[in-house]
């Protein structure tokens, strides 16, 4: 019999590739999502469109308990993958209230849901590099203390005590996932590597004159989704449940994403950037540098995309996009 696995936050970035990786492995892939995406999948299904009749949708919110509990009583899952949040960072300043709620009392149900109905589940916690914050070392590692500057940055550090907590006190097989910033064609468009990558192909085609952004020197771990989610359920296949690492140990910051990504394009990004106080954060997370040693000594993870060879898959996807774009319009009117 295959093994069962619950995703929340399936219809975004990484539940897209975990369930595209775990149906090649043969598991059954149950995800969860908000009722409003069921009523307008176009909209919120894009980006597992392609996989939509081979895995099984269920509405809850990460805001009610009774609903993430009524699900996991009902698909009884092996493995738990929670990547559901609010994952915005600047958003959480705008209603930290929300995010905060959200993102730790979320992850308190789908915890306190695995212990009551399936204690054996195997469970992933999408913890972030966010934690580190205003890091005290760099690369960090495991041992790095946290000191997070959103109240995002402070939701995962909530999340990832409570997933520590429920191992020790309940001998749950609990894991966390330190993983630095990871894209792909697949990011969401209000983060900045997809705002690049977009901006840079409408300027090219005509579409757009400029691109406003915040802080041009801050710097990133910027790995491809695709590997991370990997590492995830490599994470879960080990004989004991642990907290690693995951990144690609190289550091860049924002100015230099926006060089390759314009110079993919052919163009010279200095005439197109503006840069827009309205978009710095109330505190920001100057630079970040992850330290993956851990991940590879234990199960033999390693980054296989990347700086250079992320930021010209995600140019050209959406180049394509907008070519393929125009090509349905002038087809539409022939
Ligand atoms: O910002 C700067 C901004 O929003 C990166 C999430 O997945 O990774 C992500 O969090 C940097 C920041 O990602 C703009 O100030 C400049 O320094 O792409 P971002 P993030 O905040 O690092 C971690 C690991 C997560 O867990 C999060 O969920 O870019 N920046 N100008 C800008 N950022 C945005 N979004 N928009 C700008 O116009």
């Amino acid at each position: 019999m295959s093994k069962k696995v619950f995703i929340t936050g399936i219809d975004g970035q990484d539940g897209s590739y975990l369930s595209e990786f775990l149906l090649n492995k043969g598991y059954e892939v149950h995800g969860m999502v908000r009722r409003v995406s069921l009523e307008d999948p176009e909209h919120h299904l894009w980006r597992i469109k392609h996989i939509l009749d081979k895995v099984k949708l269920h509405a809850a919110s990460l805001e009610s308990y009774p609903s993430i509990f009524k699900v996991v009583e009902q698909v009884k899952p092996d493995e738990c993958y929670h990547l559901a949040a609010q994952s915005f960072v600047s958003y959480s300043f705008e209603d930290e209230f929300s995010t905060i709620n959200t993102n730790i009392n979320g992850t308190h149900f789908v915890l306190s849901a695995i212990k009551e109905k399936v204690p054996k589940c195997k469970f992933y916690f999408a913890a972030s590099s966010e934690q580190f914050g205003m890091a005290k070392e760099s690369p960090q590692n495991e041992n790095t203390p946290f000191h997070p500057r959103s109240p995002y940055g402070i939701s995962k550090v909530a999340g990832f005590h409570l997933t520590q907590n429920y191992r020790e006190a309940y001998g749950l097989f609990a894991c966390s996932g330190l993983l630095f910033n990871h894209e792909s064609p697949r990011r969401g468009f209000e983060f900045v590597t997809r705002k690049i990558t977009n901006a840079a192909a409408e300027i090219k085609l005509g579409l757009k004159a400029e691109l406003r952004l915040g802080n041009l020197d801050a710097k990133r771990d910027w790995g491809f989704a695709g590997d991370y989610v990997e590492a995830m359920w490599m994470m879960l296949q080990q004989d004991a449940p642990d907290d690693y690492v995951i990144a690609t140990g190289e550091t860049h910051s924002v100015k230099e994403f926006i060089e390759l990504a314009f110079d993919t394009v052919g163009l010279d990004w200095k005439k197109y950037v503006i840069v827009d106080d309205v978009l710095y954060r109330p505190a920001e997370v100057f630079i970040l540098k992850g330290d993956y040693s851990k991940a590879e000594k234990k199960f033999g993870w390693k980054p296989k995309v990347n700086f250079k060879e992320l930021v010209t898959m995600m140019v050209n996807a959406d180049l394509e996009r907008f070519k393929n774009m125009k090509k349905d319009i002038c087809d539409a009117k022939d």
